[in-house]
């Protein structure tokens, strides 16, 4: 279900949404208002008619990321992108997400490091992309990898484990995330970044994000388990049972973060890593449960003389 996700290959298994919800709204209450908008009564019932017709659109469509917006960077600029070495336009290099845990290392997932054939990438073989909107602009900075960081759990066919550090050729001049605990936030809902596929069917060259509701471990077991997959602790779920808002294919590797109020910044809580679909009904996204991973990270910065 999750594999590297490239853009030569990026329109697997998401489901396609409506749209352009906002035009068939439009078109509908042209044709009805020829004839019914003279009468006041009939007006007032189709404005509301349309008005409910919109919020159930919204729900589902929100607008990618699946469901989502155009991200506003500046305070979100510790997001990254992960992108091939051998590829000139960022739009075509980029293929997973990321965040900066520390001026020369980014946080990301496991299956992010594997290319397509499923073989390890070489540091050598990976740039990150830092403090750019727009990935075929030159904007921001383009850092060499020095070093992959897997976790010694991953391995290509399994969803567990799915976390990985690299560290980077020089300081990126970009802010950090730290990691938070679902346990201690009082956060209901999440924010995932991502230049990955949309409801429309294809990726971004804008950085987009979507807000969706966490969903609890019981929930989200409960969904996989038809598919005989277990969510353990390692894992976390975020969407809506409806569909409509979702990480797809591309935004792997890339930040789920909370508001948390206390501290008074964004904390990254998890990393796209798999899912049924993309935005379908009857399925969450999964995402690597970043904070039953701090002792690894902490252990791997100390023994790789990582920041
Ligand atoms: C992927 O292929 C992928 N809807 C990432 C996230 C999700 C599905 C697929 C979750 O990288």
């Amino acid at each position: 279900m999750s594999r590297p996700a490239f853009r030569s290959v990026a329109q697997t298994e998401h489901t396609l949404i409506s749209s352009q919800p906002r035009d068939i709204n439009r078109k509908w209450l042209l044709r009805a208002c020829a004839s019914a908008c003279r009468h006041p009564l009939l007006r007032m019932l189709l404005v509301a008619a349309v008005l409910s017709v919109m919020l159930l659109n919204s729900a589902q469509t929100a607008s990618a990321v699946v469901g989502g917006t155009v991200a506003t960077l500046s305070a979100h600029n510790w997001v990254v992108g992960v992108a091939r070495a051998d590829v000139a336009d960022g739009y075509y290099a980029q293929f997973c997400g990321g965040a900066l845990l520390a001026p020369n290392l980014v946080i990301t997932a496991a299956h992010c490091t594997f290319d397509e054939a499923n073989q390890p990438y070489e540091a050598s073989d990976l740039h990150v992309l830092v403090n750019r909107l727009r990935l075929s602009s030159q904007e921001g900075q383009r850092i060499q990898v020095t070093r992959i960081v897997r976790h010694a759990g991953f391995d290509i066919d399994g969803l567990n484990d799915d976390i990985a550090l690299l560290e980077l050729a020089y300081d990126a001049n970009a802010p950090m995330i730290n990691w938070g605990d679902l346990n201690d936030i009082a956060a209901e809902r999440a924010t995932v970044f991502g230049w990955g596929v949309t409801e429309d069917g294809s990726a971004v060259d804008w950085l987009h994000q979507a807000e969706l509701p966490i969903v609890s471990q019981r929930a989200c077991n409960i969904i996989y388990k038809s598919y005989g997959l277990a969510i353990t602790d390692n894992m976390l779920c975020a969407g809506n049972i409806l569909g409509g808002v979702d990480a797809c294919t591309g935004d792997s590797g890339g930040p789920l973060v909370v508001y948390d109020s206390e501290r008074a910044e964004w904390v990254l809580v998890g990393i796209v890593s798999w899912g049924a679909g993309c935005g379908a009904s009857g399925a969450y996204g999964v995402y690597t449960n970043v904070s039953a991973y701090a002792g690894w990270v902490v252990e791997q910065r100390g023994s790789l003389n990582l920041e």
